[in-house]
């Protein structure tokens, strides 16, 4: 089964949205194989984001992930990479519909609340870098025979 790797950002769990932003991804019908509250390092910021080194937004957005903590989570289910970032709405809130969680909650580009893999290469690196093996649970549901 794929899997991805989601976190609510320093907006989203200031904002108290936490909850029902977990609360989407297991109603759809995701299982949930590892979950933390944490403080990103800058080191690891950096890291993360990576692709963006150098462009003019960087230092402000490892900034804004390092201000607060993060609610860091790995989601696993059928194609759970791209329905994610489907769920979460364009990374421009004023592009994203109404409904998705961007769309729901953000108005700014660097205030958007989650964040989720764009890719299965992005995912096992994200996952690789804010969870160890042995925080990931592998455990079966009675429910998943209603889903799949
Ligand atoms: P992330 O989940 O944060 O990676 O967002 P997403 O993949 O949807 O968007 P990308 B392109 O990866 O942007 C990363 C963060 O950089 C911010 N950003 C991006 C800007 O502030 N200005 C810009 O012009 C662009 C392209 C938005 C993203 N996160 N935040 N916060
Ligand atoms: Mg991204």
């Amino acid at each position: 089964m794929e899997r991805t790797y989601l976190m609510v950002k320093p907006d989203g769990v200031q904002r108290g949205l936490v909850g029902q932003i977990i609360s989407r991804f297991e109603q759809r019908g995701y299982k949930i194989v590892g979950l933390k509250m944490m403080q990103i390092a800058r080191e690891t910021a950096e890291k993360h984001y990576g692709e963006h080194a150098g462009k003019p937004f960087f230092t402000g957005l490892v900034d804004f992930i390092t201000s607060g903590p993060v609610v860091a989570m790995v989601v696993e289910g059928k194609d759970v990479v791209v329905t994610a970032r489907e769920m979460m709405g364009a990374t421009n809130p004023l592009k994203a519909i109404p409904g998705t969680i961007r769309g729901t909650y953000g108005v700014d580009v660097g205030r958007n609340v989650i964040h989720g893999s764009d890719s299965v290469e992005s995912a096992n690196r994200e996952i690789a870098i804010f969870f160890k093996p042995e925080e990931l649970v592998e455990y079966g549901r009675a429910i998943d025979t209603w889903i799949y």
